[in-house]
């Protein structure tokens, strides 16, 4: 009996299989008024009989003197021809700030995906969309770099995260980072887990200093994800923001912050 019940045990080893990969891309539509609607926005995919929905909401943080940090807003999010844009409170969603932008002194907008299912981000689309079409200035980059977080909320996907005045760090805490790079990847996300948050930001510390605006214009998940985060921490990317800052400022003439 012992050995039936062994090979019976091996058996069914052999048998099982990993749980199959569906793949979903989110078909984005809404409102694409030039300052967006407010808020969220909330898309689905259909692949293989199963379907998962998606709660796309708009931030923007910015470094406080005050707060000793970064401070998280709520912000706008509109649908676009190249794809979902944010327009933060600083920004009046013309001339190309309703786009995902890392533009302006220390400040990142970014988007926050939250899911019906755990899914493991496999592609983004990040379609620049320049600030502005003098030749001349410095927001005209044609850059489109993202940094990808993801994490686990217990929020259901149709209740908004409230992250509106939180510090950064309350955020931060609840990812893990990796980064995408335009350039190199061509916005495949390589790393994370399946998980039913993630972030998509203009990239922060943004290290090759050319500002970071564009769309969101596609999005792809899988419902198997790897299980193996990569090293890199908040920490190093918060203590890289001063740095950047500074070279901004000796960017833009050696202006400084006032401070607030
Ligand atoms: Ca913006
Ligand atoms: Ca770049
Ligand atoms: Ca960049």
């Amino acid at each position: 009996m012992r050995a039936f019940g062994a090979a019976a045990a091996l058996s069914t080893a052999a048998i099982a299989t990993p749980a199959t990969a569906t793949d979903f891309d989110f078909v984005f539509s809404g409102n694409s008024g030039v300052a967006g609607s407010s808020g969220a926005m909330d898309f689905a995919a259909t692949s293989s009989g199963q379907r998962v929905d998606v709660r796309a909401s708009a931030w923007s943080m910015k470094y406080s003197m005050s707060a000793g940090g970064y401070v998280i807003s709520a912000a706008n999010i509109g649908n676009y021809a190249d794809g979902l844009g944010v327009t933060a409170p600083s920004e009046n969603g013309g001339s190309g700030t309703h786009t995902i932008d890392n533009a302006g002194t220390n400040k990142y907008d970014f988007l926050l995906l939250q899911f019906s299912a755990p899914v493991k981000l496999t592609q983004i689309v990040t379609t620049a969309f320049r600030i502005t079409t003098d030749l001349t200035s410095y927001y005209n980059s044609g850059d489109s770099d993202a940094t990808v977080g993801y994490g686990t909320t217990t929020n259901a996907w149709n209740n908004t995260l409230n992250y509106d005045g939180k510090n950064w760090s309350v955020l931060s805490s609840a990812l893990t980072r990796i980064a995408v790079y335009d350039s190199a990847s061509g916005g495949t996300v390589s790393g994370g887990a399946a998980s039913n948050m993630w972030m998509v930001s203009a990239m922060l510390n943004n290290p090759d200093g050319r500002i970071d605006s564009f769309k969101l214009g596609g999005l792809s998940a899988t419902t198997v994800g790897g299980a193996v985060p990569e090293p890199a921490t908040w920490l190093t990317m918060i203590l890289g923001f001063g740095v950047v800052g500074a070279a901004l400022r000796r960017r833009r003439g050696g202006r400084t912050i006032a401070a607030a």
